[in-house]
C-alpha cells in the first residue's frame, strides 16, 4: 500500500512551498519521499522532483498551438494527462515500493470542483496503484479577514470535498502573517471550528455594503452548516510543530498510522520528543546555494 498527498488550492495558496517544506519534513522523520509535480506552469521548482508533467506536456507550447490563455492551457494539459495516463503510472511504478508520494497540481481552483480530469487522473492512479491518497487543500488564511471572502472559501473548500471524493483536510495556510492583514473580527478558533456562522452574518449586516446581501448570505451560511463538513487546521510551513501536527491528521486521515505501526510510531516519537532538524529557511537557503553553484559552474 502506497501513502502519499494531492496538494490543491487557488493559485499563490503555497502549494510547491508546502510540496517542499513537507518533503523535506518527512525525510528528516524517516520516510522516503518523492514529490510529482503535476503543475505545467510551474517552472522554478524549488524541490527535486520524481516525475515532472513538463516531460509529457508543455504549457506554453499548448497555447501557442492551440491559441489558448494560460487558464484554457492548464484544462487542455489536463485532459491530455488523463488520456496519458499510462505514462504517469509508468512513471510512478518504481516509486512504489518504498516512496511517500507527494503530488504538487496547479492553482486553478476550477479544474478541482467544475472540470472532472484532474479527478479522474487521480482515481484512475488510487485504483491502479493501490494509493491512499489525502487531499490537503491550502487556502490563504488572509481569507480570513474580511468575511465575504472567507465565506467564499467555505465555499470553495465544501465544493472541492465534495467533488474530490478523497480524505481531505482543509489547511489555513501561511498562519505567520495572519495578524499582519489587522485585527481579526473573532478569535482564531472561530475561523478554525465553523462553528456558528450566524456571528459573521451579524458581522457582515454591520457594513452597509453587504447589508443589501443579507438573505444571499444567510442561505449560503445555512448550506456550509447544513453540510457540517467544513473545518481547518493551521500551517505555517516554516514552523516544525504546525508540519508536524499536520502530518499526524493527514496519517490518521488516511490510514498511514494503521498501515505499519511500528515505522509509525517512531516517527511520531521522532515529531513529539526530539526537536526534528528542520528549518524550512536553512533547507531553502542550501537549496540556493546549490542552484547558484550549478549556475556558476555552467557559466
Ligand atoms: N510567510 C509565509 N509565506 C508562505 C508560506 N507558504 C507559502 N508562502 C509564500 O507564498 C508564495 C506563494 O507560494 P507558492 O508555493 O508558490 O504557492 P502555490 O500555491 O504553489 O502557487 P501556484 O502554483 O501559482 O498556484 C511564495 O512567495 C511563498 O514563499 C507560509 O507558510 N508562510
Ligand atoms: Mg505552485
Amino acid at each position: 500500500m502506497v501513502f502519499g498527498q494531492v496538494v490543491i488550492g487557488p493559485p499563490g495558496s503555497g502549494k510547491t512551498t508546502y510540496c517542499n517544506g513537507m518533503s523535506q519534513f518527512l525525510q528528516l522523520i524517516g520516510r522516503k519521499v518523492a514529490v510529482i509535480n503535476l503543475d505545467p506552469a510551474n517552472d522554478m521548482l524549488p524541490y527535486e522532483c520524481a516525475v515532472n508533467i513538463e516531460e509529457l506536456i508543455k504549457l506554453s507550447d499548448v497555447m501557442m498551438e492551440h491559441s489558448l490563455g494560460p487558464n484554457g492551457g492548464l484544462v487542455y494539459c489536463m485532459d491530455y494527462l488523463e488520456k496519458n495516463i499510462d505514462w504517469l503510472q509508468s512513471k510512478l511504478k518504481p516509486l512504489l515500493k518504498d516512496h511517500y508520494l507527494l503530488f504538487d497540481f496547479p492553482g486553478q481552483v476550477e479544474l478541482f470542483f467544475l472540470h472532472s480530469n484532474a479527478k479522474r487522473v487521480i482515481e484512475k492512479l488510487v485504483k491502479k496503484l493501490n494509493l491512499r491518497l489525502t487531499a490537503v487543500h491550502l487556502i490563504d488564511s488572509h481569507l480570513c479577514s474580511d468575511p465575504g471572502k472567507y465565506i467564499s472559501a467555505l465555499l470553495l473548500s465544501l465544493s472541492t470535498m465534495l467533488h474530490m471524493e478523497l480524505p481531505h483536510i482543509n489547511v489555513l495556510s501561511k498562519i505567520d502573517l495572519i495578524e499582519s492583514y489587522g485585527k481579526l473580527a473573532f478569535n482564531l478558533d472561530f475561523y478554525t471550528d465553523v462553528q456558528d456562522l450566524s456571528y459573521l452574518q451579524h458581522h457582515l449586516d454591520q457594513d452597509p455594503c453587504s447589508a443589501k446581501y443579507r438573505k444571499l448570505t444567510k442561505e449560503l451560511c445555512d448550506v456550509i452548516e447544513d453540510y457540517s463538513l467544513v473545518d481547518f487546521t493551521t500551517l505555517d510551513i516554516q514552523d516544525k510543530e504546525s508540519v508536524g501536527n499536520l502530518v499526524k491528521l493527514i496519517d490518521k486521515s488516511n490510514g498511514y498510522i494503521f498501515a505499519g505501526i511500528e515505522p509509525s510510531a517512531v516517527e511520531f516519537s521522532k515529531i513529539a520528543i526530539s526537536p526534528v532538524d528542520w528549518d524550512y529557511y536553512r533547507v531553502a537557503a542550501v537549496q540556493e546555494k546549490y542552484m547558484k553553484d550549478d549556475d556558476d559552474d555552467d557559466n
